[in-house]
C-alpha cells in the first residue's frame, strides 16, 4: 500500500510540479515487490555527473527489482531539500542522495530519521554532526585524491631540477562548501605550506564546469600570465582553463609550459592527459550505482554493512597514459 501511494504521489508531482523531463522521472511501476528509491542528484554540471546519474539508473533499474524517483536539483541543496521532503511524503523506501555541500542537512535528515527511513549518502561527504542521520556512505576521499595530485606535482618538480624554483600556482575551485572542493582545496593548501617555493597566485571558483572555469581563467591572464601550474578540481575546469591559455598564447606542456593538473579522469579528459595537455590526471569514480545496489540489498536481508565506503581510485599522468586505457574506459 505504502508503494501503490509512493507511485501515485510521483506522478502527481511530475505533473504538478512543473518540472521537465530530465529533472525528474520515475522508472518501474508500483508493484508490490519492488524497492522504492528516492534518488536526489546533485545536477548535470559535468561528465563525471552525468556518468554518475547512468550508473545510478542502470543499477536501480525495474529488471534489478527497484522503482527509482529520480529528481534532477540543478545544483541548489534548497531543490534538494524538496525533492528529498517530497520522497519522505511520498514514503519511499529508501532515499539516496548526492549532497551539493556538506552543511545544512541536519533537519531534513531528522525527518527522515523519524519517518524510519533509511539514507544513503553517495558521492560527497555531510558534515560529521549529520554522522548518526544516515545509513551508509559511498564515495570519495577527496582529501586523499588531492594529496595525490600535490605528491606527484612534489615529485615531478624534483625529476626535472625544479625543486628550489619559484612555482606559481593557478588554482580553479569546484563548487564552494561541496565535500570535492573542500577536500581537494586543503590537500593544495597543506602542500603549499609544506613548500616555501610554492605560492597560490590566484584562486577562484569554477563551479565544476567548462564555461566557468574558461571565464574565470580568462579574467586571471588579463592580470598574469606567469603561472606554472593550473590546479583544476576536475576535468571540465581543465579543459576550460586550457581554452583560456591556449587562446591567450600560452602553452599547456609539462616539459615546456604551464602544468595543468585535473581530478576525474573522464574519458575527454584523458584524451587531454594523452595530448599532454593535462599533466596528470586523478580518478574520481562516477560509478556507485551497484554499490548503492549492493547496500540497499544487504539491508533488505537484514545484513550488516560497511557504513562509509571509499572507492577505490587511481591516477593517470601523460606518461603512463595509454589509448588502450582511454578505450577501455567506461566513462
Ligand atoms: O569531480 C565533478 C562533479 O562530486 C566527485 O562533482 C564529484 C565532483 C566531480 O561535478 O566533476
Amino acid at each position: 500500500m505504502r508503494k501503490l501511494f509512493a507511485a501515485f504521489l510521483c506522478i502527481i508531482m511530475l505533473f504538478l510540479g512543473g518540472c521537465t523531463k530530465e529533472e525528474q522521472s520515475v522508472s518501474g511501476t508500483p508493484e508490490d515487490n519492488l524497492i522504492v528509491v528516492g534518488f536526489s542528484q546533485v545536477g548535470a554540471e559535468s561528465e563525471w555527473r552525468v556518468a554518475n546519474t547512468e550508473s545510478m539508473k542502470s543499477a536501480l533499474s525495474e529488471e534489478n527489482g527497484y522503482m527509482l524517483i529520480f529528481d534532477n536539483a540543478r545544483q541548489e541543496q534548497e531543490n534538494q531539500i524538496r525533492a528529498i521532503r517530497m520522497f519522505i511524503q511520498q514514503g519511499v523506501d529508501y532515499i539516496v542522495f548526492s549532497p551539493n555541500v556538506e552543511t545544512g542537512w541536519n533537519s531534513i535528515l531528522l525527518e527522515a530519521k523519524e519517518a524510519d527511513i533509511p539514507v544513503i549518502v553517495i558521492d560527497r561527504y555531510i558534515e560529521q554532526q549529520d554522522r548518526d542521520l544516515f545509513t551508509a556512505f559511498i564515495g570519495a576521499d577527496f582529501y586523499k585524491e588531492g594529496e595525490i595530485a600535490a605528491n606527484w606535482l612534489a615529485d615531478f618538480l624534483k625529476k626535472r631540477g625544479r625543486s628550489e624554483e619559484p612555482i606559481r600556482i593557478v588554482h580553479i575551485q569546484g563548487t564552494i562548501g561541496s565535500s570535492a572542493q573542500i577536500g581537494r582545496t586543503a590537500a593544495l593548501e597543506e602542500a603549499v605550506r609544506r613548500h616555501p617555493n610554492w605560492e597560490i597566485v590566484a584562486q577562484e571558483c569554477g563551479d565544476f564546469t567548462r564555461a566557468k572555469s574558461y571565464e574565470v581563467m580568462s579574467s586571471i591572464l588579463k592580470q598574469t600570465k606567469d603561472i606554472d601550474v593550473v590546479y583544476c578540481e576536475n576535468d571540465g575546469e581543465a579543459l576550460g582553463a586550457i581554452d583560456a591559455m591556449e587562446e591567450a598564447g600560452l602553452q599547456c606542456d609539462p616539459y615546456s609550459g604551464v602544468i595543468v593538473i585535473s581530478f576525474d579522469a573522464t574519458r575527454l579528459g584523458l584524451e587531454y592527459t594523452l595530448a599532454r595537455k593535462i599533466a596528470l590526471n586523478v580518478e574520481c569514480n562516477p560509478l556507485q550505482g551497484p554499490y548503492v545496489d549492493e547496500t540497499i540489498k544487504k539491508l533488505e536481508r537484514g545484513e550488516p554493512i560497511e557504513r562509509i565506503r571509499y572507492i577505490d581510485e587511481t591516477y593517470f599522468d601523460f606518461t603512463s597514459i595509454t589509448r588502450e586505457i582511454i578505450d577501455s574506459r567506461k566513462y
